[in-house]
């Protein structure tokens, strides 16, 4: 074995859209740097050659030697750090982190920070919505599509991040003011050994946090180790002080905190019972960063909620069409199967795709009890068919053209018509977007030229 000597030097490993925000602040800092990526041609590749001409850049297989002539490596959510070049570097004493570790040692603002299987999103715009309504100069970014670096210096005066187990991986304390894991089922067991991993990466959210936000509907979720902080609470039907929860009475169901009643449901442009609990969440989050209470109900009226998440496209012969393109697990299809299922109809569910290493029977008793057929499209159809058994009547289709001309055929008047396809896209498609954009194309040309 060769011996090999560390330096100052940082190695960037990976060249997305993280790895490029790494060189900006690192280069900006006027650190000595260098990147890797795996591929040949990786998407920002020309960002850097136009922008940074004399970083060096290794393309192709990770050379184990190589990272491991770096004192740290700053390693993108895209690349997991069991890599063996990773754990070759980090035994010969190299610093492994992520993007968001080096950010939390700079942040100039507190950091609310929102990680979770589902509602991530959804939750993350909610709150930088009230603190917009309450006049805060907030930004938003992480696994939400902007790397956090690329906040720095713009002003905030609160940083909101969503954050994946990926990125929660390689940070070590992220010492935010708020903190929660908004729930968790399982995903991701392509990359992890098994979900216990997964669970454990997610609970690095809590590390150094300020107000730990606790969902009391999921145990799995809550923080494991005591911290020094306090606690807020969100759930249903427990009114409890310091609990964001729900009552119901003659007038529907309330919203309230501690005893109070703060909001009829009604009053929500958001569906399905999944998104009070993001409401619930997302005030939460907010009260810890002591945001009003008048101007987060303003915005959590207003906010109709994101793209591909339960998004109605259209009705046609009175079936609805919704789009949740981005239920790309099996926890989110569970919860859009649940919260959509139509009064005096049923639900003809379209899934399929990437599973990810899932195991989908959890899928089979919500479809029993609300579905009228399922039409499956991808690579990992015939698993999800297998889970389902014969409970239900269950179709293939070749493209989600097909899917969705059948299940327009399975569908009865008040019925809806559900795409959440409880896997990944890309074995069809470029990602979620695209294969949502897809289906409302779809949806929209339905019934054209009869
Ligand atoms: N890759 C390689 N070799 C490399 C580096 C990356 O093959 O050397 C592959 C990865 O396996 C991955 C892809 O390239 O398939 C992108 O990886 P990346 O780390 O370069 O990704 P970025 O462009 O930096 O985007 C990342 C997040 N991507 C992932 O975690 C895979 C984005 O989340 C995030 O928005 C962005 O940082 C900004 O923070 C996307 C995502 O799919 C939306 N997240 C997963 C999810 O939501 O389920 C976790
Ligand atoms: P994420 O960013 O975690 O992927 P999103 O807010 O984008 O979450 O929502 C993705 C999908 O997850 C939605 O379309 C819905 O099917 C499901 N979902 C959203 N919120 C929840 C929740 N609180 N619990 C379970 N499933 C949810």
């Amino acid at each position: 074995m060769s011996v090999i000597m560390s330096d100052n030097r940082t190695l960037v490993v990976g060249l997305g859209k993280t790895g490029l925000s790494c060189v900006r602040y690192l280069f900006a800092q006027g650190r000595e740097i260098a990147v890797a990526d795996n591929r040949e041609s990786p998407p920002c590749l020309n960002d850097l050659r136009a922008g940074w001409p004399d970083i060096p850049v290794y393309l192709g297989q990770f050379d184990p030697e190589r990272f491991a002539g770096f004192g740290e490596l700053i390693v993108s959510p895209g690349v997991s750090i069991a890599e063996p070049a990773i754990a070759y570097a980090a035994e010969a004493g190299a610093r492994i982190r992520g993007d968001i570790d080096v950010f939390a040692e700079v942040a100039d603002a507190p950091v609310i920070a929102i990680t979770g299987s589902n509602g991530k999103t959804t939750v993350a715009t909610l709150v930088a919505e009230m603190a917009r309504a309450a006049g805060r100069h907030v930004e938003v970014g992480g696994n939400i599509g902007i790397p956090a670096l690329d906040l720095l210096g713009l002003g905030a005066e609160l940083y909101v991040l969503e954050l994946s187990s990926f990125q929660l991986e390689t940070t070590s304390r992220l010492n935010a003011l708020a903190a929660t894991v908004l729930n968790v089922s399982d995903d991701h067991l392509d990359r992890y050994p098994n979900k216990v991993n997964y669970f454990k990466a997610k609970q690095r959210i809590f590390q150094g946090c300020q107000n730990a936000i606790v969902n009391l509907d999921d145990h799995q979720s809550a923080p494991m180790e005591q911290g020094s902080g306090w606690s807020r609470y969100f759930g249903f039907g427990c009114v409890n002080p310091d609990t964001f929860s729900t009552r119901e009475d003659g007038q529907g169901l309330w919203l309230t905190y501690g005893s109070d009643d703060i909001l009829n449901a009604s009053e929500l442009k958001l569906v399905g019972w999944h998104n009070l609990s993001n409401v619930m969440a997302a005030l939460a989050l907010g009260c810890a960063a002591r945001l009003p209470m008048d101007a987060m109900l303003a915005a959590a009226r207003t906010f109709s909620g994101l793209p591909h998440r339960c998004e109605f496209v259209r009705r046609l012969a009175a079936v609805d069409y919704i789009n949740d393109s981005k239920g790309t697990n099996v926890g989110a299809s569970v919860a859009a199967i649940k919260s959509l299922a139509p009064e005096g109809g049923k639900i003809v569910l379209i899934a399929g795709g990437e599973g990810k290493g899932a195991e989908f029977s959890d899928l089979a008793a919500p479809v029993a009890t609300y579905c009228r057929a399922v039409v499956l499209i991808g690579s990992d159809a015939n698993r999800i068919g297998e889970a389902l058994g014969s409970d239900v009547a269950v179709y293939r289709a070749e493209t989600l053209a097909g899917a969705v001309e059948k299940s327009a055929g399975l569908a009865l008047e008040g019925d809806r018509v559900l795409f959440s396809p409880a896997c990944a896209s890309f074995d069809m498609f470029r990602d979620y977007g695209d294969r949502g954009d897809q289906f409302r194309g779809l949806v929209l040309s339905l019934g054209e030229g009869l």
